[in-house]
This record gives C-alpha cells, sequence and structure tokens, in this order.
C-alpha cells in the first residue's frame, strides 16, 4: 500500500504534523529513526509534553491513517521535518536533513512532492536538497516538485499554531510552490503565502532573529537600568504605552532549539553584514553568567545552598533545550555552590540530573532561591509553606513573574533582574 503523505521525524513538528495530516483523512506513514520513540509511539506513549497532542496522536493512530515505522515508504508527497541544530563553527549541521534525503531519493517517483520544514540557512533547498534528490534521476521543478514550508509553532501551543498560522511556501518553481500549497490546504487555516524558496528560508530565520536582536535589546535595558538605579520592568511598561514600540522581556536567556539557534544560520550566510545579529547572539548567551554574578553579590557560595526554580526554556513547557536555567545551573557549580533545581514540569535533567529535587527538598536551608522559568505554578505558589524550610528568605525573580507581595508578607527579600533601585537607593546621600 502506497502512502498519500510520509512525515520525516517525529518531534516537535514532525508528529503533530503527521497526526493532523491522518485526522484530516490522508494516509501517513511517520517515520522516525529512533527505535525507542517508534515503539513508544506504536503504543500510544508521547515522548513530548504538548497541550492536547497525545488525544490527537491516539485519535490518529485509532483513524487507522497514521502508520509509524523506521523507514520511509513510497508516498505522494514526502515531509521533512528533522531537526537542524549548530555544529562546530556555529554553522549549521545538515547532517539529518541530508540524511532524511537520501532514505528519500530511491522512493522517488514522478510527481511526488517533497517539502523541507527544517529551519535551514539559506539557500539549501535549492544548493544541497535539490541536487541529493536528483541523485534518483528525476529532476527537481521538472519531474518531481521541491518546496521549503518552515514550521512556525510555538512549543506549549503546537496544535492551535499548526492549524491557525499563516504559512510561507517556498517552490523550486512556482509550480512547486502551488503543489506544496495543496497539501497544505488540508489543515491550515491561516493564509499561504506563495514565495521561492531561498525568500522562505530566509523568511524563517529572519522571524526568530527578529526575536533574538529584540530580546538582546531588552536585555541590554534591564543591564543599564542596573547600572543607572532604575526598574527596568517599569519602565518598559511605560515605554510600550507609546503606540509604536513593544520592547520585550528580560531574562536569564534565551533557549529552545530556535531563536538561540537561527541567527546563527544568517551569520553564516553573510558573516561580514550580520553584525548586529552576532553581538545580539552574545548578549543573550552572557545573561545566565549575568545572573550568577548577580547572585555571587547577593548571596556567596560560602554562605549556603541555593534553590534554581525551573530548568525549562520557557513557561509551563517541559523543553529543557538549550535552556537558560541549566546554563545557569551549570555556571553555579563551577562557582562552589551547592545547587538544587525544582521543576514541577521537568522529569529529568539531561546534565547534573542528580540535581532536580521535589520542592520541599530543593528549598531545604537554602540561602537564596532563584526563578529562572516563567512558570505559571511559581506564581500560584504557596510561599507559606516553603518559607519555615528556607534558610534564609531571599528571592531572586529573573522573570519578573513572581506576585512579589506573597513573597514579603512572608518576609522575603525580592530580587529582581534589571531592577536597579535598590542600588539607587544606596547611591542617593542621606
Ligand atoms: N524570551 C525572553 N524574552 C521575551 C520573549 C522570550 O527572554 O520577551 C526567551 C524565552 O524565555 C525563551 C526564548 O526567549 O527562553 C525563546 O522562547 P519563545 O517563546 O520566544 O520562542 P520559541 O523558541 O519557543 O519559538 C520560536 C517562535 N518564533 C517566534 O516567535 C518568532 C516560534 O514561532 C517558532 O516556530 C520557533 O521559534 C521555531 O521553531 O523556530
Amino acid at each position: 500500500m502506497s502512502f498519500q503523505v510520509c512525515v520525516l521525524g517525529l518531534g516537535y513538528v514532525g508528529l503533530p504534523t503527521a497526526s493532523i495530516l491522518a485526522v484530516s483523512g490522508q494516509r501517513v506513514l511517520g517515520v522516525d529513526v529512533d527505535p525507542a520513540r517508534v515503539a513508544a509511539l506504536r503504543e500510544g506513549r508521547l515522548h513530548l509534553q504538548e497541550p492536547d497532542l497525545n488525544t490527537l496522536v491516539e485519535a490518529a493512530v485509532r483513524s487507522g491513517n497514521l502508520e509509524i515505522r523506521e523507514r520511509p515508504a513510497p508516498a505522494d508527497a514526502f515531509i521533512i521535518a528533522v531537526p537542524t541544530p549548530l555544529g562546530p563553527g556555529r554553522r549549521a549541521n545538515l547532517d539529518q536533513v541530508l540524511a532524511a534525503a537520501r532514505t528519500v531519493a530511491p522512493l522517488l517517483r514522478s510527481g511526488n512532492l517533497v517539502v523541507l520544514e527544517s529551519t535551514v540557512p539559506p539557500g539549501t533547498t535549492r544548493d544541497l536538497l535539490a541536487p541529493l534528490l536528483e541523485s534518483s534521476g528525476l529532476r527537481a521543478g521538472e519531474d518531481f516538485h521541491l518546496a521549503h514550508c518552515p514550521e512556525r509553532v510555538l512549543p506549549g501551543a503546537i496544535l492551535l499554531e499548526l492549524v491557525q498560522d499563516e504559512r510561507t511556501i517556498g517552490g523550486l518553481t512556482p509550480a512547486c510552490a502551488d503543489r506544496a500549497a495543496e497539501l497544505y490546504r488540508g489543515f491550515v487555516k491561516g493564509q499561504l503565502h506563495l514565495t521561492d524558496c531561498t525568500t522562505a528560508e530566509m523568511v524563517k530565520v529572519m522571524e526568530n532573529t527578529y526575536r533574538d536582536v529584540n530580546i538582546a535589546l531588552a536585555n541590554e535595558f534591564a543591564l543599564i537600568a542596573e547600572r543607572i538605579g532604575v526598574d527596568v520592568w517599569e519602565a518598559i511598561r511605560l515605554a510600550n504605552r507609546h503606540p509604536r514600540v513593544q520592547v520585550l522581556r528580560p531574562g536569564p536567556g534565551v533557549g529552545g532549539h530556535c531563536i538561540a539557534v537561527d541567527p546563527w544560520f544568517l551569520v553564516q550566510a553573510a558573516p561580514e553584514e550580520a553584525a548586529l545579529i552576532r553581538e545580539s547572539r552574545r548578549i543573550n548567551d552572557a545573561m545566565p553568567a549575568r545572573v550568577v554574578r548577580l547572585l555571587l553579590r547577593e548571596a556567596p557560595p560560602q554562605n549556603g545552598p541555593i534553590a534554581l526554580f525551573g530548568a525549562a526554556y520557557k513557561g509551563d513547557t517541559d523543553d529543557v533545550r538549550e535552556s537558560p536555567g541549566l546554563a545557569v545551573l551549570g555556571l553555579a557549580l563551577e562557582a562552589g555552590y551547592e545547587a538544587w533545581v525544582y521543576d514541577p514540569h521537568v522529569k529529568t535533567l539531561p546534565c547534573h540530573a542528580s540535581r532536580l529535587r521535589s520542592l520541599a527538598e530543593a528549598v531545604r536551608g537554602v540561602q537564596a532561591i532563584v526563578v529562572l522559568s516563567d512558570h505559571s505554578a511559581f506564581r500560584r505558589l504557596d510561599v507559606g509553606e516553603i518559607a519555615p524550610a528556607v534558610g534564609r528568605r531571599l528571592v531572586i525573580d529573573t522573570r519578573d513573574c513572581l506576585e512579589q507581595r506573597a513573597w514579603r508578607e512572608h518576609d522575603f527579600r525580592v530580587l529582581r533582574l534589571g531592577d536597579g533601585r535598590a542600588r539607587r537607593v544606596e547611591a542617593v546621600p542621606t
């Protein structure tokens, strides 16, 4: 039996895409090279924590339209959605894209469509993917269709964004874009914008670079505010009252597999021109060290253990990829801290795993709590429950996400990243 769509890579993007195609009536083959993941998915066990994804995958499997295997099979359309991490020299490591394409090439038939969803440096679809797929003997853009349709979904809201977001579809030729649009029209409610594949690649990395540069600006504002004695959070709130200003939020750094990575794809494409982009990466990458410097000043390691609240890179998810919380943990351990991590969403840490504790264990006897993820559980935390267990009542909020009043009521000193007012009070002569 031939499939209508074969999705290669069953991660954050591939799995929901395969499932949604299946429930919308297509016969889908989902492929992943990780045997453990394939086995788990076949038993209906999910490796991702994502709202409603379980229900969708179950529905897809139950519909009989979704099969999961380790190798691809002939299909009308192939969607490649595998990771493109940073490799040596901060250049894109395209090994997984190329490996996936190599397994597709021998299966290609005239009239097939191949779509690359993975984020890649501009030029990849045309200059690397097309020649590789042409090893099949078929010509890209003539015998088979080739397109880049970058994913846009936001971890934590994947299902919603998969359906609602507008999508850019870049074809190797206009006919390729049209054919890809037909496939996506089946499940995307947002508008589809057709262009060429290199523009589509550029659009995707621009989106995440735009965000990274703007977060770097917010972080730089925080550092300036600390230096000159201003509360950056209040300053940002007021600046954002301007109808054409929308400053983002400072924080302990930028995590995830996208925003901290994609800007390097533009640096790779045009190293001399991408000066602002490179500097923004440097600013954001330096934020975990900045948090540790604040800690060293307020709660040096010899004074006792510390608790780090939040290992996930973003609120209300279990996603620890490139997490600033883990970067802070690593630096704190290097600086000589005894540090424990508490995260209500995260079951295991990819490094320093023994540091993950329950709430009660994490706060016992600590001289400071540092909040690194903006989980709503932290905002709702019963401060009265943990207050008696800590050694010293100090909380450092790097995301301005706590109910400060609740902490102060229990005699906690509350410090926030980017709030320089404490220093201004010290500096003002009486
Ligand atoms: N962050 C800040 N300040 C802010 C906003 C975010 O410090 O004001 C931090 C977050 O805490 C987090 C990181 O930035 O550590 C990135 O988180 P995010 O929620 O902004 O984005 P991602 O990486 O989860 O998803 C992004 C999205 N891109 C954009 O919003 C432009 C998503 O739509 C993309 O699909 C995804 O990257 C991707 O795959 O490229």
